[in-house]
């Protein structure tokens, strides 16, 4: 029997920069030996929709729905059955289940060897339903099938699943039902020791979501005398020993939400752990992530109710100032089944009939709701204007010269130098494109 997993771009928009798709990857090692599986990834290569196959699966996140459902149609014309999975399956299984023969709900650890037997006895099921769970338990990511594929020379891979917080625009929360499941400390070090890259990214969705899970990882992690970077909420300065511990465990940076420098705005999305702090009062965090020599990745979402022209170009002075190694700046989107969906649904303020994500209309970056107090153009606008300016050359001139995060080290410096020109083409490219 033959598998073929397929991991689906936004639109036809071919990526220079993309990361290996751990879902799949994933998938792939829970998949008894006996079975041939093909891995091909629409981000970067031609689907061969004639070769054989028993099984298609493809992985649906919400950027990328338009077109999971068109390659989908594209095999099921052929008569290969398609099955769709992952993060928007989950959150909207009704719409899924229009464009394929099967769709897997949640997580696959428990349930795939079973959806496999299914096609083996030509009897797949119309509905999977599966549960949030620890990642990955006795197994190890397929990593050879990347091989061969351009893909950025960093490995991904997983300790937890879940966070302890709430944000009302996340999508995180209503997948896992506010639970936390975290992989065996050993299983992490022999994921990484079987394959041979020193750069990893935990793309947990807060790494120190569980302060103590966390510390006992970064323990294991020091002998390895690996680097690594993942996502983290800015409450870690909070705790030196754990903030050291990420420091000697190899950490180079993290993805930080920051979100917004506006208090009313942190408390409307209930950012509670950023909450203790205000447009002055995130320095002292700051300086001790600069003391510690962490590249922070700053993630800010933009239109929030009290957002205007004005605050979102405060934002931008806020992360030049800091001279953040990257940043990203979010237009905020109305994701389904989160609460800032449903408020905004209530206030009748979606845009695209409510489904941006499959309006012909809408392109990646635009607004897709009414913000309170600008248009909606205007915040398409000002989102664009200041992603283009941060990741502008001037920009990354100028923020290169921290001594104690970009220029602390040769390697801190190349994580800098070699990143910095490839998110600055892929912001520009990017803005616009249709899904
Ligand atoms: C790593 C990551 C990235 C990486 C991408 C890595 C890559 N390979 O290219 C980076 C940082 C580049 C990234 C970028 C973006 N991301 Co992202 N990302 C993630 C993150 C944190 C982890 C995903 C992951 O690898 N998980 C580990 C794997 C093992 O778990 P999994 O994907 O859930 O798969 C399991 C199950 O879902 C299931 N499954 C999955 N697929 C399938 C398919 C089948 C057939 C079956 C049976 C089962 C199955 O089985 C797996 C094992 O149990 C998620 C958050 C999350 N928790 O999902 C956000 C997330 C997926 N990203 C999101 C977004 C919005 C984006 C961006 C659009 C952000 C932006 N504005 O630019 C971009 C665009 C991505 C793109 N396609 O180009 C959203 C998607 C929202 C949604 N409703 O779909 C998420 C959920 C974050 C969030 N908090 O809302 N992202
Ligand atoms: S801290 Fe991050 S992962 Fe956790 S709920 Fe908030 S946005 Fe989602």
């Amino acid at each position: 029997m033959k598998i073929t997993l397929i991991y689906p771009a936004i639109g036809k928009y071919l990526d220079e920069a993309c990361m290996e798709p751990l879902s799949l990857g994933a998938l792939a090692g829970f998949t008894p030996p006996d079975v041939e599986v093909a891995l091909y990834d629409d981000r970067l290569e031609p689907i061969p929709y004639d070769e054989e196959t028993d099984l298609v699966a493809i992985t649906v996140q919400i950027y990328a729905a338009q077109r999971a459902y068109e390659i989908s149609a594209e095999y099921r014309k052929r008569g290969v059955p398609v099955i769709l999975g992952g993060m928007h399956v989950t959150l909207l299984p009704q719409e899924a289940a229009e464009h394929a023969d099967s769709i897997f709900i949640s997580d696959a650890e428990k349930l795939w060897v079973e959806v496999l037997e299914d096609v083996r006895h030509d009897r797949l099921k119309p509905v999977y339903r599966g549960e949030p769970c620890i990642p990955q338990p006795d197994t190890l990511t397929r990593r050879d099938l990347y091989k061969g594929k351009k893909y950025l020379p960093i490995s991904l891979l997983q300790f937890g699943r879940g966070c302890r917080f709430v944000c009302s625009f996340c999508a995180v929360t209503s997948y896992f039902n506010h639970g936390d499941y975290y992989r065996d400390v050993k299983q992490v070090v022999r994921e990484i020791e079987s394959q041979d890259r020193k750069l990893l990214f935990f793309v947990d969705d807060n790494l120190i979501s569980n302060v103590e899970a966390a510390k006992a990882l970064f323990r294991e992690l020091i002998p390895l005398k690996i680097h690594w970077v993942s996502q983290a909420s800015i409450d870690m300065t909070k705790d030196r020993e754990l903030i050291t511990l990420m420091e000697k465990s190899g950490c180079v940076g993290n993805v930080i939400g920051f979100e917004s420098l506006d208090r009313s705005n942190l408390i409307s999305m209930k950012k509670a752990q950023n909450l203790t702090t205000g447009y002055e009062a995130y320095q002292p965090q700051l300086e001790i992530l600069r003391d510690y020599g962490l590249q922070t990745w700053a993630a800010f979402t933009l239109g929030h109710d009290h957002d205007t022209p004005d605050s979102i170009e405060r934002t931008l002075e806020f992360a030049l100032k800091n001279k953040f190694t990257f940043a990203a700046f979010n237009t905020l989107l109305p994701y389904p089944e989160t609460p800032l969906y449903k408020k905004l649904q209530a206030e009748d303020r979606l845009l695209y009939d409510g489904k941006w994500w499959l309006h012909p209309d809408y392109r990646y970056n635009h607004a897709a709701f009414r913000p309170a107090l600008m248009s909606a153009d205007k915040l398409t606008e000002m989102a664009y204007y200041v992603r283009r300016t941060f990741n502008s050359i001037g920009s990354i001139l100028q923020r290169v010269t921290d001594l104690k995060t970009n220029m602390r080290n040769l390697y801190r410096f190349g994580v800098y130098v070699t990143y910095n020109p490839i998110f600055r083409k892929e912001t520009l490219k990017k803005q616009g494109i249709r899904l």
